[in-house]
Formats: structure tokens, sequence, C-alpha cells
């Protein structure tokens, strides 16, 4: 009875989640012109990547274990990356290939290529498009970039709606909503209208503990106060945007975060069952920038050294809670539980001991994916996991050794900017 009443995932949201990393590409006329926000003035001709290479962007992003991209298809000044009919701010009038080319559709190959989902970023709040001030008619300009947008690059796994500059107005959720049905059913849906997953609430990657998959209310941006509220509580799992630099966009002089920041961030996202949207924003020449390459090789190298080589156990129930079984005595600094949200969040409370009954972790949260780093190495051939909740289900139990690897430190003077970037 009790699981009847528990908002749960559809298996599309359950697969997105257990996908864990995306990496978002925020590309356009502000990478040329040295800003984060534009008002729709910057001219096409601004547009002129010497030696773009998608494929380049995509490799580095699988070479993350990225599950999945978002492709910045139009930012809020309105410059559209795909040839689209519905205006000329486009890269068809830019110099790039003479204006025939297509930036979305390359972007697309080449997920196709590596094995990666394609996800759009298509900003409702338009400052380029002359009817945005008519909702009405601007209702249906969107309507068709979005009907272009889900028709020609294959499969979407997410469309993500960015509330910037969008507080107070009311865009047709409902026609947007049935064409996404329509086209691309299985697309996850980020937090404005028919949102099927949610915006964590900050810009710096952190989740908190609990991380709550299921909510009445989602803020709207990070620049105004607004919420969201929702008529009923519904199952939508948080997903947490950061930018490797300081910017989205790629700005000469700025510089990639710390790998121990970087790893932090993992813990505070992915490590408390959230999912990671990371920014690698390319730059003029349409590349990734070589110090920012460099650091997401060293990050991916860190992650498998922390996690590459676990332990699953054999996970067991009785009447005082799951047992890991290690099968043999092992020496572990890291332990990760994964709980079965099929039916939905369920542990309230949880804790890691030893078979002498010694805590070794605790929170809230387990979800999808729970990473707890131990204080310092622990052996041991057996663990006990304590849950509390309505009928919770731990599936799996691994440890890690992650002896020798780089150690995750959250800075504490770091917080993104909740300041309108200067347009
Ligand atoms: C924000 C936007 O205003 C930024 O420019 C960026 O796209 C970020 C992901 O979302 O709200």
């Amino acid at each position: 009875m009790e699981s009847m009443t528990i908002p749960h995932p559809t298996p599309a949201q359950l697969a997105w989640q257990k996908s864990g990393l995306g990496v978002f590409f925020h590309y356009g006329v502000n990478t040329f012109a040295g800003r984060e926000w534009s008002d729709g003035t910057i001219p096409p001709s601004a547009f002129d990547p010497s030696d773009l290479d998608a494929d380049e962007w995509v490799h580095a992003a699988k070479e993350l274990g990225a599950a999945y991209v978002v492709l910045t298809a139009k930012h809020h000044d309105g410059f559209c990356l795909w040839p689209t009919a519905t205006t000329d701010y486009s890269i068809a009038s830019s110099p790039w290939k003479d204006g025939a080319g297509d930036l979305v559709g390359e972007v697309a190959a080449a997920c196709q290529r590596h094995g990666l989902g394609l996800g759009l970023y298509v900003s409702p709040w338009d400052r380029n498009a002359e009817c945005y001030e008519d909702p009405q008619r601007y209702d249906e300009f969107y309507l068709a970039q979005l009907r272009e947008l889900c028709t020609d690059y294959g499969e979407l796994v997410e469309l993500w709606f960015d509330g910037a500059g969008s507080a107070g107005r009311e865009y047709d959720w409902a026609a947007i909503g049935a064409l996404i049905e329509e086209l691309q059913p299985r697309a996850m849906v980020f937090n404005m209208g028919p949102a099927t997953i949610r915006w964590v609430g900050n810009e710096d990657g952190l989740a908190a503990d609990p991380c709550e998959y299921v909510t009445d209310s989602t803020d709207l941006n990070n620049y105004d106060e607004d919420v969201i509220g929702l008529v009923e509580p519904r199952y939508l799992p948080p997903e947490c945007d950061v930018s490797l630099r300081r910017g989205w966009f790629w700005q000469p002089g700025d510089e990639p975060k710390s790998l121990e920041h970087l790893l932090a961030i993992h813990d505070r996202s992915i490590g408390l069952g959230a999912n990671l949207l990371l920014n690698i924003p390319p730059d003029r020449r349409g590349r990734i920038d070589p110090a920012d390459l460099a650091r997401v090789r060293e990050l991916a190298q860190a992650l498998n050294a922390r996690f590459g080589d676990g332990r699953e156990t054999a996970v067991m129930c009785d009447a005082e809670g799951v047992w890991a079984d290690l099968s043999g005595r092992m020496r572990f600094d890291h332990v990760e539980l994964r709980e079965d949200v099929s039916a939905g969040q369920r542990v309230r409370e949880h804790r890691v001991l030893t078979a002498d009954g010694t805590v070794l972790a605790e929170g809230a949260t387990v979800g999808v994916r729970r990473i707890h780093r131990l204080d310092g190495p622990v052996e041991a051939s057996a663990l006990r996991i304590e849950v509390e909740g309505p009928q919770p289900m731990i599936e799996a139990v691994i440890v890690h050794d992650a002896t020798g690897a780089p150690v995750p430190t959250l800075p504490t003077d770091y917080r993104a900017s909740t300041e309108e970037p200067e347009s």
C-alpha cells in the first residue's frame, strides 16, 4: 500500500539519474565578445570560430565519463546555433562555414559517434526576438524553434529551460509539454513547465543532505528569489550545474577550478545522489582550452584512482538491517551505497557500521548513489548498514580504496555570483 503513495520515477528519469554525469557546453556570440550575457545586438559576424571541432568537445566529455552533453542551442541573446527558419539571428548569418554550418548538428553527430546522449539548452528568455514583447506571438516562435530542435537532431536526453530573465513571465507550457510529449517523450525537462528534473538551487554544483527527489517547489534562477510552486509534490531529482571555470562562457584570463575543488563538487553532487552537469566552455577557436582539457584529464584520472576498482559486496537483509559481505578482509576508505528508488526515494536516515558496531559514516539521503569518504582507511570483512524510512531498499554496497589519490577540498571562499551579469 505504502509504495503506491510515494511519487516514483519513470524509467526515463531513473535511467537519467543512474547516468549521473553530463557535460555542459556554453558557446555562442558571447564567446567572441567576452560576455556572460548579451542583449541580442552582437552581430552574427562576431561568431567566427577558426578551428571548431565538435568531436573534440564530445570526446573530452567522454574521457571524463559523461553519459550526456547539453549544448546552448540558444542562450538569452537569442543567437541560434542551428540554421533555424525562425530568425536570421543564427549561425546561418555568420562567417563560420560561410553560413552553411550547423553546430547543433555537428555536436549531435559527435554524440552519435561517441555514444553520448544529446541535450539542448533553449533559453525561453530571448533578447533578440522582436516578438518577445508579444507573449502569444513569442510562444508560437519559441514552439517553432523547439519543433525544429526536437525533429532534426535525433533523440534528445534533456531540454534545458533556464529561468533567468523569466521572472513574472508565463510561457505556453501546456503547448510546449505537448510538443515534447509528441516528439521527444523520453527527454528530461529541466526545471520549468512540464519538468521531470529540477535545478539544485545554486550554481556552485552542490547538493545538500538530504537531497530530496520529491518536491513541491523549485527555484527559478540564480538571480531572483522566485520559486516555482507545484500543484502537488512531484518526483523531480536535482541536477547540479557548475562551470569548470568561473564563467559559463570562455573568457581570456579565466581559468579552471582546482582538481581538489572539482573532486569536492563531484562528491557533493554525484556523491549525494544528484546529477552533475559540468560546463566545459569551448574557446574562440572552437576548441577546448588546453588548460581545461588538462584539468578534465586530471579529473578523470583522479576519479578513476578513487573509484575505478571498487569492490561490490554481497548484500543481505535481516532484522538488524542490511549486511554487506566483503568476502574476505578488505582495506577501504570510501563506502558507496545505492538505494533502489524505483518505487520512490525511501531512505530518510542511514548509518554504516563495522560488525562490532563502530559507526564509520552516517547521513540522510542514499538515493541512486551515496558516497562516504571515511576519516581514514578501515579494514573489515563485513559492514552493517542501518536504514530508516518507509520500506527502504539498499541494492548495492561498494567499497573503494583511494589510498594515494588526490583529496577533495571545497574552498571556503568560492561562490558563483548571484548578480546578473553585465550585458
Ligand atoms: C544561468 C544563465 O543566466 C547563465 O548564463 C548560464 O546559462 C547558467 C547555466 O544559467 O541562469
